[in-house]
C-alpha cells in the first residue's frame, strides 16, 4: 500500500541518515524531497506546503533532547508532522449498536461491510447485515454471498423495494444481535434525492455510526466528498476503500482529515480479510520504515519521561508521584542511571555485584500497586500516611503492611538523597554517603 510515497519518504530520510551533519542545506534538501514525493502523491499543495514549512522552522530552530543525534531528532520531526497530517486517531466503538453504511456507485460499500462485519464478530459482537439497496437487481445476492463466506447472517430480501420496510424487518429479526449493519445503494452523485433516501433510513434505522465509503483513488477529491456527506445525511467516520489500488490515497486521507471527517477504516484489497484499523501513528511508521523508527521513538519517549522526573527532582520536588515515575523506570533497569547522568555532578552509578535484577523486579512491582492504591492527597504529601492508611493500602494493593512500610521507607530514604542532590553541587563527602545510602537501601 501507498509504496511509492513510503519509498520516497524511506529515501529522503535515507539521506539525512547519510549526512555527516545536519545543516540548513540538508534540510532545504530533505524538504525538498518530502515535497516532491507528497505532490506525487496527490497531497493538496498547501497541506505541503505549510508541512515542510514547520519541518524546517522545527529542524532548524529545535535542539535535539540530549541522547539524540541531530539527524534522529530531524526523523523524529519528520515523523510528528506527518502525524498530524494525517490526523489524530478516532476510538473504534466496540460497544452493541448499529452501523449504517453510505456512498456513491461502487464506492465499495457493500464489500467493506463485509469486511468490518467480521473484524467486529472477531471481537466478539454478535454481528448480523441487513441489505437495504433496493436499487441494483444484484445487490442482495452480493450481500448474500459476502455473508456466507464470513459467516454472518444476512437479511437481504429481493422481493421488498422498500428500503424502510426491509430496515424495520431487518431490526424486529435481529433484536438479539449486538451489531447490525445496514448497507445502502448509492449513486452518481450525492444528490437531493440520495440525501432524502438516506435521511428516511437514518431515521428508521437510528445508527450510531454513519460510516461513509470513498474510495482512496479520488485522492484530494475524497475530501469535498466527505465534506458534502457530512452535511447532507452527517457522518462519523470514513472508510478509506481501495487503498492497494492507488498512489493517491496520501492525498484522500490528508484531503478527508482536515474537512474533519475521520477516518477510521481502510480497505486494502478485495478480500474479506483486507481492512486495516486506521491508525496515524502506525501508519506513518510502516510508510517511513517502521523497524528503525520504533527504537527511535522508544529512545525519544524514555528520555521525555526522565528528564520530567529528574526536573522535578532538581526543583525540590519529590512527592509519590515522581517516586512513582521513577519505580516504573527503574523497571527497565538502567533508567535510574539516565536519570542520575542528567543531574550535574552525579556520576554513573555502579550495580553491585551481587545485584539479583528479578528480585528487585519483583519488589517493585509491588511497590508499584502499592502507589496505584494511595489516595491522591497520599500521593502528593505522604506525609499524611497513618497505620489506618497503611493498613487500607496494603489491603487494596493485595501485600503485607509491612511492604507499605518498607516502600514508605525507601521513599524517604530516596527523598533525603534527592534534596542531597539537588543541593548545589556535591562535595565529595555528601557524594560517598549518598552512594552508601542507595546501595544500602536499594540492592
Ligand atoms: N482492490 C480493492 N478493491 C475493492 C476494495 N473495496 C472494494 N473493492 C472492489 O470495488 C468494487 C465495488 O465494490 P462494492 O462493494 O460492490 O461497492 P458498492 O459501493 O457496494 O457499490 P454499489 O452497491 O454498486 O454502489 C468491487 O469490485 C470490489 O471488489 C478494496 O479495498 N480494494
Ligand atoms: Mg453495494
Amino acid at each position: 500500500m501507498l509504496e511509492k510515497l513510503g519509498s520516497g519518504l524511506r529515501d529522503a530520510l535515507r539521506k539525512i541518515a547519510k549526512a555527516g551533519y545536519v545543516d540548513k542545506d540538508t534540510v532545504n534538501e530533505l524538504v525538498k524531497d518530502i515535497q516532491r514525493t507528497l505532490l506525487a502523491g496527490d497531497v493538496n499543495v498547501r497541506l505541503v506546503f505549510e508541512l515542510t514549512e514547520k519541518i524546517k522552522k522545527r529542524a532548524l530552530g529545535e535542539k535535539p533532547e540530549k541522547g539524540v543525534t541531530a539527524r534522529e531528532h530531524v526523523v523524529k520531526i519528520v515523523y510528528d508532522e506527518l502525524v498530524n497530517l494525517v490526523g489524530k486517531d478516532v476510538e473504534i466503538n466496540l460497544q452493541p449498536g448499529r452501523i449504517l453504511f453510505v456512498g456513491l456507485f461502487g464506492s465499495g460499500k457493500t464489500t467493506s461491510i463485509g469486511k468490518i462485519a467480521k473484524f467486529y464478530q472477531k471481537k466478539g459482537l454478535k454481528t448480523a447485515l441487513v441489505g437495504c439497496d433496493v436499487h441494483r437487481p444484484a445487490a442482495m445476492d452480493q450481500l448474500m454471498q459476502l455473508s456466507t463466506e464470513i459467516n454472518v447472517p444476512c437479511y437481504a430480501p429481493k422481493d421488498i423495494k422498500d428500503a424502510i420496510e426491509i430496515a424495520k424487518n431487518g431490526i424486529e429479526k435481529f433484536k438479539k444481535y449486538d451489531l447490525l449493519i445496514f448497507d445502502s445503494s448509492g449513486r452518481d452523485a450525492l444528490d437531493k434525492e440520495l440525501a432524502d433516501e438516506l435521511r428516511k433510513l437514518g431515521e428508521t434505522v437510528q445508527p450510531d455510526e454513519v460510516l461513509l465509503a470513498i474510495p482512496a483513488d479520488l485522492g484530494q477529491a475524497a475530501g469535498p466528498q466527505a465534506s458534502e456527506f457530512k452535511k447532507l445525511v452527517g457522518i462519523t467516520g470514513v472508510f478509506l476503500t481501495k487503498m492497494d489500488g492507488t498512489a493517491r490515497g496520501g492525498g484522500a486521507l490528508t484531503a478527508c482529515s482536515i474537512t474533519g471527517s475521520p477516518v477510521k477504516f481502510m480497505g486494502v484489497g478485495e478480500k474479506m480479510d483486507a481492512l486495516e484499523v486506521f491508525n496515524s501513528e502506525r501508519f506513518i511508521s510502516r510508510l517511513i520504515g517502521f523497524g528503525d523508527l520504533q527504537s527511535l521513538l522508544e529512545k525519544v519517549k524514555d528520555i521525555g519521561m526522565e528528564k520530567d522526573t529528574a526536573e522535578k527532582i532538581m526543583t525540590g520536588k519529590f512527592t509519590m508521584n515522581e517516586f512513582y515515575e521513577q519505580i516504573k523506570g527503574m523497571q527497565k533497569m538502567g533508567s535510574l542511571k539516565n536519570v542520575m547522568d542528567m543531574v550535574p555532578g552525579m556520576p554513573m552509578l555502579k550495580l553491585p555485584k551481587d545485584f539479583d535484577a528479578s528480585k528487585q523486579e519483583s519488589k517493585m512491582k509491588k511497590w508499584k500497586y502499592v502507589i496505584e492504591s494511595m489516595t491522591l492527597e497520599e500521593k502528593n504529601d505522604p506525609s499524611v500516611m497513618s497505620p489506618s492508611r497503611i493498613k487500607r493500602i496494603a489491603k487494596g494493593s493485595g501485600v503485607q503492611e509491612s511492604d507499605v512500610r518498607e516502600l514508605m521507607r525507601y521513599y524517604e530514604q530516596t527523598k533525603k538523597m534527592m534534596k542531597m542532590v539537588s543541593g548545589k553541587g556535591l562535595r565529595r563527602g555528601k557524594l560517598g554517603r549518598i552512594m552508601k545510602m542507595f546501595k544500602g537501601k536499594m540492592f
